[in-house]
This record gives C-alpha cells, structure tokens and sequence, in this order.
C-alpha cells in the first residue's frame, strides 16, 4: 500500500504508515470516528479529484462532466433512499458547511435560530458564540430539564419559541446519548412558524440502518449531517429534505455558488459508494450491533458506580462524569487511555464547572470497534479495561498489561476491508 508515496515522500509515508500502525493496534472509541471499506478509499483516491464541476448534474459550468454527473447522481439517489428524503444536495464539503449553508438558505440575517445549548450536547455549529455564524444569526437556546435522565426541558423549549418567535426549530447534538421527543420538536416549530431542522450527523448511520428512528416519519422539513461517522463513508456533508421542493432549491443555490465552489467530485463518488453499503441488508445489522454494543458498556459503567449524563445511552454514545465519579480528569483519562491504546476524547459535561480543556467527562462510543467485528462480549471486556487503566492512572506495570491486551484483541479483529 502507499507504494508510489514510498518511492516519492518519505515524510508523507512514515506518517501514513505510523496511522496504520496506530488504527490496527488500537481502539478507536471517539464516537464520531469509523473506519471505511476500501471501495470507498478507492473512490476517494480516484481521479475524480482532477475535475471542476460548478453546478449540478446536468447543469454545469464547465464541460467533461459525463462522469461526474453519473457518480452525483448515483449519490443523490441513493441518499434520497436511504434517509426516505424527496432532495439530496450531496455536494457540502463538510457537516459545518452543511449547517451553515441550511441557515443561509432558510434565513435572513438577524432571524433567530432555537438550537441546543453546546454545554448540553449542542454542536458549535447550531449557535456557539466562537463561530463566525453567530455575527448575522441570532442564536436561542434550550437545554436539558434533568441531565440525570437526558430529557430535553420541552416546556421551556416551547417558552424560549414563542417569545423569540424563531426562523428554525433545530435538533441534534453531537453529545447527547438519548433520542429526541421529535413530534415535539415539529409541533413547537409548526406552532411558531419556524422551519424544521434536525442535524443527524452522529446518528444518520442508525436512522439509516434502522436502529433509531427516522426524524422525517416526524415531519421534519429538512435533515443535515455528515457522511464519515455512524455513516461510514469519507468525510463530508449532506443535506436532506423531505418534501418541499422550494427549499431544496434554496439549498442547493446555499451550497453552490452561495458558500462553495467546485464540489469535491472524488469524495462526492466515494459517498455514492458508502450509501451504496448503507443500503446492504448487512447495514441494518451493522447499526443494531452499534446500539447493542454501547448497551454492553454502559452496563459496566453502571455496575462500577459511574455517573453517565442522561441515566445510560440510547444510541451509540455515552458520556461518563469520570471527574465526579472517579477523580480523574478528563484529559488525565483521554491521556491515559491513549497510553494503553484506547483513543476516545475528553467533554465538557452539563454545566461543568471544570473548563472546555480539561472537563469533567469523557464521550466515548462504538461505531468504529463495531465494524471492526466486536460484539458485546468484547465491548464489556474494553469497558471493564477503561476503568481499571482510569483506576490505576499511575501503576505503570498494570498499565503495560492493560495496553498488551488490547493489542491482541485489536489483532484480533482487523479493520475490515469490504463490508458487503
Ligand atoms: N467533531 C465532531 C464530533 O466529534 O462530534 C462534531 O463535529
């Protein structure tokens, strides 16, 4: 592998090759990573990157488009399949650009977005004051009413819309281990006029598998995300809309020439590629596993007395108070799991009193260690080794023993190269 970057960069390659190393001998437990078959890589890779294509399939500004559109619309009708959408506007570079393109399309600036509170699982993107969005849009907020239990404070929701009368009612979350009331969410937003909007980027794999529900049986108008975590496929963007061909338009006039240029036609055939895997019965299987396998590790943290926010986990995420429950920091355990092979990231958790760097919790899930082959049995096993690694911080000779073996359970289970 690599052979021509070998012969022509050796910087380029050790970095590679040491990548390589580090995702085969470890755990990769940050939830919004996974590993993609190699026919995505392959698409990703492919010549595609040499081509400009401005526009849409069938409306170009450049000529030579022949293939381009072939690999576009493959992607935009398997997306629509997938997701039940009416319009896929495949083409974001990424899940920020995808936000930030569906507010510029559903709104003026000055209009009032009602999205949830970073601190809470929020994202940067629906509304944090360090991003450049927050300077034309103005952001509202709601939160959870018991952290204990992770269900989001609806009646204050509904409160916070009818004073602020917002343009968009926005759910999702990049931290957050339940699934939303969503009826309540299109009813709040019907109620005040507000578009619809939901960013499934952590869950769109498990909405499309069929593990969780469908935020569009709800009646949201319109879903964005991105295509490299539950998903599995390359890094980028996607967004949905349900029904309403006015504000399909108004996105893809968002996308391009309002915040893009040329698409990126090499990963736009890579996400035709991983939708076309998502649409595999084998996916469905895939997903439940996910859900089943978060499930495992929760049951560890449970039995060991760790604070979890929202009681446990409904999807493939926990989020575990280790500060409170177990006087470790969040960067002292992202730093000593890393040690023994386990990667996962620090979290700020509910109102923490500790800061954005060094808080109290740590998110950690199982997409990436799912399509790796773990079923529950190892999931428990990994649970039960972050806490004896968080638990013996120190004991260099414990910790040494905890990295050998999750060296031989990740040998075990190589990164697969096909999932169909
Ligand atoms: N960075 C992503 C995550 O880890 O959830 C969200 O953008």
């Amino acid at each position: 592998m690599y052979e021509f970057i070998k012969k022509q960069d050796a910087e380029v390659f050790a970095a590679l090759a040491g990548e390589e190393t580090r995702e085969q001998e470890g755990l990769e437990l940050i939830p919004s990573e996974n590993y993609v078959s190699s026919a995505v890589r392959e698409a990703q890779g492919s010549i595609l990157t040499n081509k400009y294509s401005e526009g849409y399939p069938g409306k170009r500004y450049y000529g030579g488009q022949t293939y381009t559109d072939v690999a576009e619309t493959l992607a935009i009708e398997r997306a629509k399949k997938l997701f039940g959408a009416a319009y896929a506007n495949v083409q974001t570079h990424s899940g920020s650009n995808a936000n930030i393109a569906m507010y510029m399309a559903l709104l003026q600036p000055g209009d009032t977005v009602l999205g949830m509170d970073l601190s809470h699982g929020g994202h940067l993107t629906h509304g944090h004051p360090v991003t450049y969005i927050t300077k034309f849009f103005n952001f509202v907020r709601y939160k959870m009413k018991d952290p204990e239990t992770g269900e989001i404070d609806y009646e204050e929701m509904r409160r916070v819309a009818l004073e602020h009368k917002p343009k968009i009612v926005l759910a999702g979350f990049s931290a957050y281990s339940r699934e939303l009331n969503y009826q309540k969410f299109v009813d709040i937003a019907r109620e005040v006029g507000a578009y619809s909007v939901i960013d499934i980027a952590h869950i769109a794999g498990l909405i499309a598998g069929g593990a969780v529900k469908n935020p569009f049986d709800y009646g949201f108008d319109v879903m964005t995300s991105t295509t490299h975590k539950t998903l599995r496929g390359p890094r980028g963007g996607l967004i949905l809309t349900r029904e309403s061909e006015e504000i399909a338009k108004k996105i893809d006039k968002a996308v391009f020439p309002g915040l893009q240029g040329g698409p990126l036609m090499h990963v736009i055939a890579a996400k035709a590629v991983a939708f076309g895997e998502a649409l595999q019965p084998q996916f469905k299987t895939y997903a439940a596993q996910v859900l089943k396998n978060a499930k495992a590790m929760e049951v560890v943290f449970r039995t060991a007395g760790v604070r979890m926010l929202g009681g446990g986990t409904s999807n493939h995420l926990i989020l575990a108070d280790v500060f409170g429950s177990l006087g470790i920091t969040g960067q002292e355990a992202e730093n000593v799991l890393d040690s023994v092979g386990i990667t996962l990231n620090k979290n700020a958790i509910a109102d923490d009193t500790r800061k954005p760097m060094d808080p109290s919790g740590i998110r950690f899930g199982t997409p990436a260690i799912t399509t790796r082959g773990f079923s529950e049995g190892e999931c428990t096993r990994v649970a039960e080794l972050m806490l004896e690694a968080m638990k013996h911080k120190v004991d260099d000779a414990k910790l040494a023993a905890i990295r050998e073996e999750i060296k031989v359970l990740a040998k075990k289970f190589p990164v697969p190269d096909s999932f169909v």
